[in-house]
């Protein structure tokens, strides 16, 4: 069985859209698994999600699907054409290049994503860690923002990078189809779980109310649950 080492649960789902997309992965693959709960301290390159099967240790979601395709014979993506493909790993990458640093940013540095970040994360530790950790967190979190670039734009900037990810999404999605398709594929994990990222924590700023806002992803999420048996 293979185990799926993640972080703990917040707001009824996996925080972390890397975990949640392996999740949904998982379930559309139809994987059987086993979650266990960790931290990134204690995964093989100190990043989440990471799995164990039999012998193997495998970090990075990417890798986790491709370990998925050579051990398992899973691939969800063998009906796709060529053009189909690049469509997803460009869509894949601006989900997880580009609209991932403006959930960082919106979580953890925007005054309303860290009043709900800091006791859904943190609020369970002894106090101690409850004190420290936190801030110290956020004080990295900023850094690799500013590293990355996207945390030089000030709020409303980063903001409106987002937006934009997610109207180019929004119109290149299938209509009343899939990410790319008449059916759900490997991208479709990692765009519903950024998708139930943004929307599901109860944090309100200019993304979640675009995304709220835009049809086309109400629609693709009922089809999500309904492929899901949610
Ligand atoms: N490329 C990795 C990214 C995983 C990732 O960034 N995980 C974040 C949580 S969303 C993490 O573990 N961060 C902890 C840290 O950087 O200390 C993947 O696809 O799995």
């Amino acid at each position: 069985m293979i185990e799926l080492h993640q972080f703990p649960q917040a707001w009824g789902i996996n925080p972390s859209p890397f975990c949640l997309k392996i999740e949904i992965f998982f379930r559309l693959a139809g994987i059987d698994y086993q979650p266990r709960t960790t931290l990134p301290f204690l995964a093989p390159r100190g990043k989440l999600p990471f799995i164990t099967d039999g012998d193997a240790r495998i970090a990075d979601s990417a890798l986790i699907i491709e370990h998925c395709r050579t051990a398992h014979g899973v691939d969800l993506d063998a009906g796709l054409d060529g053009r189909q493909r690049a469509l997803g790993d460009l869509m894949r990458r601006t989900l997880e290049e580009s609209l991932y640093f403006v959930l960082l940013h919106a979580r953890w540095i925007d005054a309303a994503g860290w009043a709900a970040v800091r006791p859904a994360f943190f609020g369970g530790m002894p106090p101690g860690m409850r004190q420290a950790l936190p801030s110290l967190i956020r004080r990295g979190i900023g850094k690799t923002l500013r590293a990355q670039g996207y945390g030089r734009h000030g709020a409303d900037g980063i903001h409106a990078l987002g937006i934009a990810d997610l109207d180019a999404l929004a119109g290149a999605m299938t209509p009343d189809g899939f990410a790319v398709g008449e059916r759900a594929t490997t991208v479709d994990a990692t765009l519903y779980a950024f998708l139930e990222s943004i929307l599901i924590p109860p944090i309100d700023n200019p993304l979640k109310r675009h995304a709220e806002r835009i049809t086309v992803f109400a629609a693709y999420r009922e089809r999500m649950r309904a492929r899901l048996g949610d």
